[in-house]
């Protein structure tokens, strides 16, 4: 017995010694000192050993035993160590490598129109307003003065969803909405852009989906010298402190009197050229004077408040201040048109 456990012992410790990896450790630590292992077997025939004997050989046995544990632990403590230098030189990463860049986003040119036109107006204190797309035939049409019956809201001209809901035509029903919760009381001044939608052929300049911009300022005595002045400032920061800006009567359902508004053309100085089709002056926007039949169904009584309102187009302002000549551009995302509003590399 006692030569079967020295045999054991040489033959478990040059096993352990040759061991290639952690595997093949834990392999030889179940098959030799595992319960069913060969030392367990021979401890199980102690029985037959003298008792002046026994003691002896259950020292040896336990000898034995823990000699080839520390051996494990030992060699599983090199086997260990090697791994770690194996993956540290394995997954080595030169950090004096450059950076791969990133490739950074940019804000949308209209998105960048829009933004401007709102701090322009947010710096004359007005507040952005933003409203559902999906809207009531009321506050889209009745409550803006577009009766039932009324040429502008044929079927054909918006995407009705039913008989009573459709995408709004225009950002104006928000102001409606805006007037109607402050209940007829105090100043309103919000400008609400947003996305608009119109049954369209989109071409070069028609788009069934667009972008507007719209303002209302409604108090106490605002006359139309009031919207002059703001509309002059506008202008002026927006296309150039040199245009100069005229109005001409114009017809809106919702305000009385209308106008709309140019800017002399930079193009040619006002000589007339194609951009200006010979008049020297471009469109740039609509407005006028709220209606009083529209103060009245937002509960503002017309006799003590009056107000004016202006409506833009955000891609007209952005195609003549970069020249861009197709409103589909803004719609397409071509990355070569996209990149040219780039403000990083
Ligand atoms: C309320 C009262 C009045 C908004 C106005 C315009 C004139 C206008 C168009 C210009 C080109 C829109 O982008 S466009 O298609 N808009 O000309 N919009 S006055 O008047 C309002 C709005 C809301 C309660």
């Amino acid at each position: 017995m006692e030569e079967r456990l020295k045999e054991l012992k040489e033959e478990a410790l040059q096993l352990v010694e040759k061991a290639a990896n952690l595997k093949e450790l834990n392999g030889i630590r179940v098959s030799y000192l595992g319960k069913k292992g060969p030392i367990t077997e021979v401890l199980k025939g102690m029985g037959k050993l003298s008792p002046e004997e026994r003691p002896k050989m259950g020292a040896l046995a336990n000898e034995v035993r823990d000699t080839i544990a520390k051996a494990i632990e030992n060699k599983q403590a090199v086997l260990e160590e090697e791994e770690v230098q194996r993956k540290l030189a394995a997954e080595k990463i030169d950090v004096t490598l450059p950076g791969r860049p990133v490739k950074v986003g940019n804000a949308h040119p209209l998105i960048r129109i829009i933004e401007e036109i709102e701090d322009l107006f947010i710096g004359m204190g007005y507040t952005v307003a933003e409203g559902p797309e999906v809207e009531t035939d009321y506050y889209n049409f009745e409550a803006l003065n577009l009766p039932k019956g009324h040429p502008a809201r044929d079927m054909q001209d918006s995407f009705y969803i039913t008989e009573d809901i459709l995408m709004r035509t225009h950002t104006s029903p928000m102001q409606a909405r805006v007037m109607e919760k402050n209940k007829g009381k105090g100043p309103v001044k919000i400008i609400v852009p947003g996305k608009v939608y119109r049954r369209d052929n989109d071409d070069a300049t028609h788009s069934h989906q667009f972008t507007q911009i719209e303002g209302l300022v409604v108090d106490e005595n605002i006359r139309l010298s009031d919207l002059k002045g703001t509309l002059e400032v506008f202008a002026k920061k927006i296309f150039g402190e040199d245009r100069e800006i005229r109005l001409r009567p114009s017809f809106f359902p919702f305000t009385e009197p209308s106008v709309e508004m140019d800017i002399s053309c930079k193009i040619c100085g006002g000589d007339g050229c194609s951009v200006c089709k010979g008049t020297g002056w471009i469109e740039i926007l609509g407005a006028g004077m709220v209606h009083p039949n529209v103060l009245e169904m937002s509960g503002y009584d017309p006799k003590k408040y009056t107000g004016f309102a202006f409506g833009m187009g955000p891609e007209r302002i952005a195609m003549l201040k970069y020249g861009i000549d197709d409103i589909r551009h803004f719609y397409t995302n071509d990355i070569r048109f996209l990149k040219q509003f780039s403000v990083h590399e």
